[in-house]
């Protein structure tokens, strides 16, 4: 097979003037009938073939202008040749038979739990009907449903009903990939909105019967995001009617067809019983996510699927500006480059590294990655940074009357920044094209009271571009003085150059800078520190990030040298952060992050950037010493501070109680390692919500005496879906390095672990590749168990396969003898005869 190139990219021989569909629903049957008007589109002038994508297809009946014909069919779609087309407009039908229960891909139209639900993102509509299935193309869709079950639902407004159908008409022109259609026995839980301009939007949550009591959150939190899309961006909802549906099965978190938005349940259903904090606040931001979609995906949607960021990054940016707004903002900074850190940097720096706008792929659900979304919108975020609040709000404004209604490209996003702004951003734009995270070495000069910060910018090769120009990196810079106050507020310094020195005049002494406040950019900085000066900013640095990452720099000094050479940990360390600990004019949140050791993963990607090979083994074990040694000398504040952030009285999921919570958990966990579990044991006893409720069986577990209460967490929430994906999560994540494999194969044999459901597959095996020391024990027994079950899935359900393949992407981190054992298991995997597209190119890519 040949990849796509966005070289290569054509305007669609036709434009689509209009689609009706009829769903004649029946589980193994389920016929499609089409009637789609074409007209040639004066892009491409001449005649042409028409090519409509189809897979999984059956054709029943096919006609242009009413005549009946029967087109060439192949694997990937069919061809009617131009000679047996009228020159002007015509109307294509055709009829289908599609098995949506026999879909395990869960892409298309498939069956869940009794219903009927679609997933079209990416190319999944070619599963239902023959269609030009690329983005560029936008239509108004009707579309009218057929089928016994009493829940109905399509795209855009209800238009009629009757016995047994039911119509939908959507006004917007939208491309195939926003498509949705839902049927089943379900029950709404109602709301309204009133828009700025006073219209009414019924708004409704559809889930099992049963499960109404556990969507208020989500409706609350999608009237709010309503609301704040009005206030901060001028974005009015656009439709009579919103509806979210829950669906168990689901690849993705969730998906934001026009209108009607398909939920993982996970991401919909939430109670203080069922779910934690970190569950709610997903939910918040995941609802705002798919909302915001409205405008930046579904109203200005994508040409192709490489332009995939533009809508992907900027909607991750505006349902990070959306959390910050509703939380704490420091606090969602730090989480969010957390998450940068450990998953997209760890993507940038492995042979999976790819631009923000990728040029070339074999299987689009491959790019869906932390590089499109995560880096994507930190991508805008330096925009931002560099044009400011007001530049920002004039290039959006102006992109959304440019373009509302197109299929635009990333040429068109940065056009408008230039035309609101008078920038030039072609250098900029290699943040889109220019894959790999910069390191930026810093030097320092200080003469005469001018203090000069001089930085260079490397970019390390990544497949396929061996080399790499400098890009535009804004650098927020603030200075101290020795006695803690700041003396140069945050200034944003803009590198151009690959090495660059701005200087700062007339200071009395010689400053402390707090460098890449707010995480500026995203890039890893270079520059060795001493330890007294990262605790300085600990103690004083204004920007809340800065202060974090200070902390978090020391504690990750610390372990290193432990790791190196079995050294006593830092005690100035460790007091600095019992400082930290019993500053109570810091949030809560905050201290918790603060007491968050570095991951064991991260501390690997550090030693082999340093050149040397980490052994997961030893990295658990000096972890685990360090939090015994921070546990030992701060037991009296970390049991006084986990008494006080008890959170008596009703739960709620605000960020002050869940900020108490994660505080009292942090101090937990710390403490468990010296006091043999009895505080977890009481706070499971007691704990009258999952946030405690799980992170006291997590340390029941580690202190190894989890045994009952992983029962009595079973026979408590059997019946629970999302809760017994958290008990095969929680048993794994924590299981013992040398027991890991053993825990997962016991799991696996369990008869819960209904592995086709995508949320249980990646609870058992997503959490055992994220237990680093047991999957990469030395045995090789984690390596072969999860090759076992990639090349199981692989064939029911090719794209999580795929993407759980990523567990292997850091192989070429490690010693001789554990790389050898992943290439013999990623090698074994390739040469399976009928692995997909999708996994083939991922073990490929991975490989290298
Ligand atoms: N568009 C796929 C799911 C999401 O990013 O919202
Ligand atoms: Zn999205």
């Amino acid at each position: 097979p040949q990849p796509t190139l966005l070289a290569e990219y054509q305007p669609y021989p036709f434009t689509v003037t209009g689609v009706e569909l009829t769903f004649r629903l029946a589980p193994a049957a389920t016929r499609v009938i089409a009637k789609i008007g074409f007209a040639p589109n004066p892009e491409r002038p001449g005649r042409h073939d028409l090519r409509l994508d189809g897979e999984t297809l059956t054709l029943i009946s096919a006609a242009v202008d009413g005549r009946p014909l029967s087109p060439t069919i192949d694997g990937a779609g069919l061809t009617v040749p131009a000679a047996a087309l009228p020159q002007g407009p015509f109307t294509w039908e055709a009829e289908v038979e599609i098995d949506p229960k026999g879909n395990t891909a869960l892409e298309g139209l498939y069956m869940s739990g009794g219903m009927y639900c679609t997933q079209c993102e990416a190319e999944g509509f070619r599963k239902i009907t023959f269609y030009p299935d690329r983005p560029d193309v936008m239509a108004p869709f009707k579309v009218r449903i057929e089928s016994d079950l009493p829940v109905l639902l399509s795209n855009g407004n209800p238009t009629a009903e009757g016995e047994g159908w039911a119509e939908w008409t959507d006004p917007w022109p939208k491309p195939a990939y926003l498509f949705a259609l839902v049927a089943g026995d379900l029950a709404a839980v109602r709301d309204s909105f009133t828009t700025m301009s006073g219209r009414e939007v019924d708004l409704a949550i559809w889930v099992r019967d049963g499960d109404q009591d556990r969507c208020p959150y989500a409706m609350d939190s999608l009237i709010r995001s309503m609301k704040w899309d009005e206030e901060a961006y001028g974005r009015e909802y656009d439709l009579d009617v919103f509806n979210i549906v829950a669906v168990d099965d689901f690849n993705m978190g969730a998906m934001e067809n026009k209108g009607l938005n398909i939920f993982n349940s996970k991401l919909v259903l939430a109670s203080p019983e069922t779910a934690t904090d970190a569950d709610f606040e997903r939910i918040e931001g995941v609802i705002a996510h798919e909302y915001f979609h409205n405008w930046t995906g579904n109203r200005i949607t994508c040409r192709d699927w490489f332009q995939l960021c533009l809508k992907e990054g900027l909607t991750v940016f505006r349902d990070q500006e959306f959390t910050s707004d509703m939380r704490s903002a420091p606090v969602k900074r730090i989480d969010d480059v957390l998450t940068l850190r450990a998953r997209q940097f760890r993507e940038d720096m492995g042979p999976l590294a790819h631009p923000v706008r990728p040029d070339s792929y074999f299987e689009i659900n491959n790019f869906y990655t932390a590089t499109v979304y995560e880096k994507g919108a930190e991508v805008i975020g330096m925009l931002k940074r560099l044009v400011g609040e007001d530049g920002y709000r004039r290039a959006l404004d102006l992109y959304f009357d440019r373009h509302d209604g197109d299929a635009a490209t990333i040429e068109d996003w940065l056009k408008v920044f230039e035309d609101a702004t008078g920038r030039d951003l072609a250098q900029f734009k290699r943040w889109y094209t220019d894959a790999g995270t910069p390191r930026l070495a810093v030097t320092e000069d200080w003469q005469d009271g001018a203090y000069t910060l001089t930085f260079t910018q490397k970019t390390a090769p990544t497949p396929g571009q061996d080399v790499k120009a400098p890009r535009v990196i804004p650098i927020a810079v603030g200075l101290l003085n020795p006695n803690g106050d700041e003396v140069v507020p945050t200034t944003v310094l803009e590198m151009t150059k690959a090495t660059q020195s701005f200087r700062f005049d007339g200071l009395a002494a010689r400053p402390v800078p707090s460098l890449l406040r707010g995480f500026s950019a995203p890039v890893v900085l270079d520059r060795a520190v001493e330890p007294a000066e990262r605790a300085f900013l600990l103690a004083h640095d204004t920007d809340p990030f800065n202060r974090w990452e200070a902390g978090r720099a020391l504690a990750k000094d610390v372990l290193i040298t432990m790791i190196a050479d079995g050294t006593d940990p830092d005690g100035g360390f460790i007091d600095a952060l019992g400082r930290l600990l019993a500053d109570e004019t810091l949030d809560p949140a905050f201290r918790a992050l603060c007491l968050r050791l570095p991951s064991e993963d991260d501390l690997a990607q550090t030693l082999h950037d340093a050149g040397r090979a980490p052994d997961p083994a030893h990295i658990h074990g000096q972890r685990k010493r360090l939090a015994t040694a921070i546990a030992r000398r701060l037991e009296t504040p970390l049991a006084a501070t986990y008494a006080a952030m008890a959170t008596p009285g009703a739960f709620s999921p605000d960020a002050a109680s869940a900020g108490r919570r994660a505080l009292r958990l942090a101090c937990l966990a710390l403490l468990n390692r010296i006091d043999g579990g009895d505080r977890a044991a009481a706070l499971y006893n007691d704990a009258g919500n999952m946030t405690e409720s799980a992170g006291a069986l997590a340390c029941l577990i580690e202190a190894g005496r989890g045994e009952a209460a992983t029962n009595a967490f079973y026979e408590r929430w059997h019946e629970n879906r999302l809760v017994i994906d958290k008990w095969f999560m929680i048993q794994l994540l924590h299981a013992a390095p040398d027991k890991t494999a053993a825990t997962a194969e016991r799991l696996a044999a369990h008869p819960d672990f209904d592995w086709k459901n995508p949320n249980r597959f990646r609870a058992l095996l997503g959490a055992l590749g994220a237990n680093h020391a047991g999957f990469h024990d030395a045995s090789g027994a984690a390596y072969r168990f999860y090759a076992d079950w990639l090349l199981k899935l692989d064939p029911v359900n090719p794209q999580i396969t795929a993407r759980m393949s990523t567990a292997f992407e850091t192989w070429a981190r490690y010693d001789a003898d554990r790389k050898a054992l992943i290439r013999a298991e990623l090698s074994r995997i390739l040469h399976h005869p009928s692995l997909s597209r999708d996994t083939r190119e991922m073990v490929t890519r991975i490989l290298g």
